[in-house]
């Protein structure tokens, strides 16, 4: 009787710890679904955690910080597994990153780091390298400039920027800023947000079109933005891409049919698939496994469609096996 009650003791707990390993719950606080890069990102995330047999408890936060403090309080409540969060802008997270550090819940900073990262404990982070992606939307222009002859004519920049206060407009604006210098005939003549969206990028070219007389070069800081901006462009009666060089962000597939029909001109990498980082991490990480914290970046490059511009980075001219392995 003894022996019975000692196996079925046993059989209870190893079933009970299978069961637990496979009995994840992770949460993700992601910001909302302002363009083709974040469509990407949200559903490669989340059907991995739903592939590995996980429950997924996902928060779309609209683009609003508070929709996004509250579900990390939520996720707090309920007691997840882990937290995989990007905050919608980069200030103001201290708060509410030290309850979930409180409540000991291991927390995965992914794309957007927030500005209070050295003041809170979190188990791994991956994100692009948004200053050197700015550096080589810059670099990519003035050298691809040089190739056409244009190095030294004098031309007219506006910049649309993302969301104002995101990590990645902050970086990619701080990068474009730091590198135009070095190609002294690029004058930056305008700056405004297009918040990360097509329909804004459109307007705010709209406007620029309406209010500067000359336009050589668009930096947009996303492609979504970069493809609003070519139909303003077009709606004004100019060709984009020629009459006004287009170099956008992020490698879409939609800014790759852009390139290869010649109305943009350049796209920079930065990679949207973080599953593969994050579900690792995560096994890793249950099996006592732990990380320091270091910013992990994801190796990007910078595609264009006029032979490789080199701008000091990997370059790649766009190959048809390039666009079609490309998923989002
Ligand atoms: O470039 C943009 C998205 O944070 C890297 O956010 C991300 C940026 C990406 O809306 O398309």
């Amino acid at each position: 009787m003894k022996k019975l009650l000692t196996l079925v003791l046993a059989l209870a707990l190893v079933l009970g710890l299978a069961a637990n390993a496979s009995a994840l719950t992770v949460a993700f606080s992601q910001i909302g679904q302002e363009s083709d890069w974040r469509t990407a990102n949200t559903d490669n995330v989340c059907a991995a955690i739903e592939a590995e047999g996980w429950t997924l408890v996902y928060d779309d936060g609209q683009q609003k910080q508070e929709n996004q403090i509250k579900a990390l309080r939520n996720f707090i409540t309920q007691g997840v597994d882990y937290i995989l969060f990007t905050g919608v802008v980069s200030t103001g997270w201290e708060e509410v990153l030290a309850e979930v550090n409180e409540a000991e819940i291991p927390l995965l900073l992914l794309d957007r780091i927030p500005d209070c990262a050295d003041q809170i404990d979190y188990v791994a982070a991956f994100g692009g390298d948004f200053v050197e992606e700015g550096r080589r939307m810059a670099r990519w222009t003035g050298e691809y400039l040089k190739s056409i002859g244009r190095g030294e004519e004098e031309v007219n920049v506006v910049m649309l920027e993302g969301t104002t206060g995101a990590d990645a407009q902050i970086g990619r604006s701080e990068g474009i800023l730091e590198a135009l210098p070095e190609y002294p005939n690029l004058k930056l003549v305008a700056q405004q947000s297009g918040n990360f969206t097509r329909a804004e990028g459109q307007a705010v070219m709209e406007s620029f079109l309406k209010s500067i007389d000359k336009i050589d070069v668009l930096l947009a800081q996303n492609d979504d933005m970069a493809l609003g901006a070519i139909d303003a462009i077009k709606a004004a009666g100019l060709v984009p891409g020629k009459d006004i060089i287009i170099v956008g962000c992020d490698s879409v597939k939609t800014a790759f049919d852009a390139i290869v029909a010649g109305e943009m001109n350049a796209t920079i990498e930065c990679t949207p698939l973080y599953a593969d980082f994050v579900i690792p991490t995560i096994k890793a990480l249950e099996e006592g496994q732990t990380f320091d914290k270091t910013v992990i970046h994801p190796e990007e490059g910078v595609y264009d469609c006029v032979g490789g511009i080199n701008c000091g980075t990997v370059v790649s001219t766009l190959a048809a096996d390039v666009i079609d392995q490309r998923v989002y």
